[in-house]
């Protein structure tokens, strides 16, 4: 029996979002993508490869997933097979540690933290750009995931050249991320699915290309001078035009509900009052607010009063992978 391996992951918030594929099977995107990599929520995993296994034994959260229910994982683990030719199956206990019921579950904290344990767990010893690109495979998100901060993912072309590598790792830059959970349940499109739906039939895709050229040529200095005006302004107006492209696909389809448009409100509200932040979101309803730690008292205060003080969850950043 191999030794268990033990990593962690964080979860990443895009600010220069990643939406659509040029290679489906590789996981290679059409564009580039920044992130912060977030202190809050990281998912645990531990693999051990094990000759008297006769399947992969994968357990999330406690609970034993099924054949179907692991074939993602299955497949990860056949990539780390193939890469040392070794047979024999694995036991992969996982615990994803994310607020109760946040709805923030994350595959990019997860996939990284499966590529660190069982790459490891497997006897190879991958530098942390290889890791990136292994991570990539299981998820586009989890490209990033590997490394702490502000991380670029570099589109590339192909397997090779697909990767991530840290803007500025240890952020010494007093920012935070507000995570508002408006809705905990599962999305009814998921990202795999919605971003597909994108390329495929969304009039804006081309134009999508060219405007995270103009956000990541224009969003790195501006993070590096850590100018936090221009940072928000940027990752907001790119935030909705990512989701422009759900609105805009046949056929259409939104990830917003009712409180997701009060909360974009009552972020341009806050801005008029005079205090500074900006909205993003994902492939969900649930918006996160980017601001300066000083104005966290009031932000998280108003948040709270609107949402309910156990929907507002303050992050900052994180750190990239971890092995114990
Ligand atoms: C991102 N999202 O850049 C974008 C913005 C959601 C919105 O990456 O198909 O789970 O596994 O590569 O990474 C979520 O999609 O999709 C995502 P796959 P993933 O963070």
């Amino acid at each position: 029996m191999n030794p268990a391996v033990t990593a962690r992951a964080h979860t990443n918030i895009a600010l220069v979002k990643y939406w659509g594929k040029a290679n489906t099977d590789l996981i290679i995107p059409q564009t580039s993508s920044l992130s912060l990599t977030l202190d809050q929520f990281y998912t645990d995993t531990t693999v051990q490869f094990d000759d008297h296994l006769t399947a992969d034994e994968i357990t999330v959260n406690h609970d034993l997933l099924s054949p179907a229910a692991g074939q993602k994982v299955h497949k990860f683990l056949n990539l780390v097979r193939e890469q040392t030719q070794r047979t024999s199956f694995a036991r992969v206990t996982s615990v994803n540690h994310v607020p109760t019921a946040a709805g923030l579950a994350s595959s990019a904290s997860a996939f990284a933290a499966l590529a660190g344990a069982a790459s490891r767990a497997a006897g190879l010893d991958l530098d942390r750009t290889a890791l990136s690109r292994l991570a990539r495979r299981g998820s586009g998100s989890a490209t990033r995931s590997i490394f702490g901060g502000f991380v670029e993912w570099q589109a590339g072309h192909d397997d090779a050249s697909s990767f991530a590598i840290p803007l500025e790792e240890n952020v010494d830059w007093p920012i935070a991320m507000v995570a508002l959970v408006l809705d905990a349940r599962r999305k009814k499109v998921s990202s795999r699915q919605g971003m597909q739906n994108s390329v495929a039939t969304s009039p804006y895709y081309p134009a999508w290309k060219d405007v995270v050229a103009q956000d990541l040529a224009a969003i790195k200095p501006a993070i590096q001078a850590h100018d936090f005006t221009t940072t928000g302004e940027i990752l907001e107006a790119n935030a909705m035009r990512m989701h422009a492209l759900t609105l805009s696909a046949q056929p259409p389809y939104s990830y917003f509900n009712g409180d997701t448009l009060a909360a974009m409100q009552a972020v341009q509200q806050l801005r008029d009052d005079g205090i500074a932040c900006y909205y993003t979101l994902d492939a969900g309803p649930n918006v996160k607010v980017f601001c300066q730690v000083a104005d966290l008292p009031a932000i998280t205060q108003h948040f709270a009063q609107q949402f309910g003080a156990q929907n507002v969850i303050v992050a900052h950043p994180g750190p990239g992978i971890q092995f114990s």
